[in-house]
């Protein structure tokens, strides 16, 4: 199964790794003035080289406790990096957004796929997303960034997920997008203790009734600390672990910060699983 991203393919015939790049202030490196487009397109060259299917660009975090940031200020970060990758990366952009406004000018800039952590819920995100004509994940959050992690409450967890995901997609279809359009996500980390994770990603093949392929975000997150006590940049074997789980368990796409590395685990992965 190929999905065309705006005139990029997209092969989802065997498991393939999204290149996560952020392009949020580093408040480490320049005091959080500035962004700088050359490294942000740097690092896209590179997770392509390393083996990337796409490259995920953000320009809000919406990590636990991030605040929103206005239309303009996202659309500075991320267009004109979306813009130079354009003409100089070999694979697709995605832009991770929930902002109609900065989905229509980051396609209209390059971008082959919408990938958007609100499940186009925002006001005119649906009709939007439907109009621009490329592929949309919908991703599972209970709460918003700010305050989901203060109480996350299932009765059941992966029911509540998968009828979420059911009516998003069906919102979807109403509005004209193609099935074949539509990937989902459980959205691990937003919403959710870690209980609630595992749970996800144990069971992650019952989403598989939902009939699209699905896209996971486990990269470097807090349930990875939680289970090994590191800090972020020291989670990347728990990282690799927990994207050969979830490929093994029938995700199409990894969303990851260390491509290099995922890249080479599911190759073992693929080898293994072979005949
Ligand atoms: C994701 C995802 C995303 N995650 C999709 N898009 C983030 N489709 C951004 C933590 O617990 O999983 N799927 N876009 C990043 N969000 C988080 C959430 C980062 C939780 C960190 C945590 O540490």
């Amino acid at each position: 199964m190929k999905l065309n991203c705006k005139g990029k393919s997209l092969d989802l015939g065997k498991p393939c790794v999204m290149g996560i790049l952020n392009v949020t202030p580093d408040s480490f490196s320049d005091g959080g003035r500035f962004l700088h487009a050359d490294t942000a397109i740097a690092q896209a060259m590179q997770m392509a080289e390393d083996g990337a299917a796409i490259i995920d660009v953000g320009g809000e975090s919406t990590r636990p406790g991030a605040s929103p940031v206005s239309v303009q200020e996202e659309l500075d970060r991320v267009i004109p990096v979306i813009q130079a990758l354009r003409a100089n990366l070999p694979i697709p952009v995605s832009i991770d957004t929930s902002k109609p406004e900065v989905m229509a000018a980051a396609v209209q800039a390059g971008a082959g796929l919408i990938n958007d952590v609100n499940a186009l819920r925002s006001n005119g995100a649906l009709e939007q997303a439907a109009k621009l004509d490329v592929p949309v994940c919908l991703m599972h959050m209970q709460g918003q960034p700010d305050t989901m992690q203060h109480a996350p409450r299932y009765d059941n967890v992966l029911g509540e997920v998968s009828a979420f995901l059911s009516e998003r997609l069906d919102a979807c279809i109403e509005q004209g997008i193609a099935c074949e359009h539509i990937l989902i996500d459980p959205g691990f980390g937003f919403g959710k203790t870690l209980e609630h994770n595992l749970e996800l990603l144990r069971r992650l093949r019952e989403l598989e009734k939902l009939g699209c392929p699905l896209l996971v975000g486990l990269s470097r997150k807090s349930m990875l600390g939680t289970l090994t006590g590191r800090e972020p940049e020291q989670r990347v074997a728990a990282s690799v672990a927990a994207a050969l789980l979830a490929v093994e368990r029938g995700a199409s796409i990894v969303r990851v910060h260390d491509v290099a590395e995922t890249v080479d685990a599911l190759k073992v992965l693929e080898a293994v699983t072979r005949e």
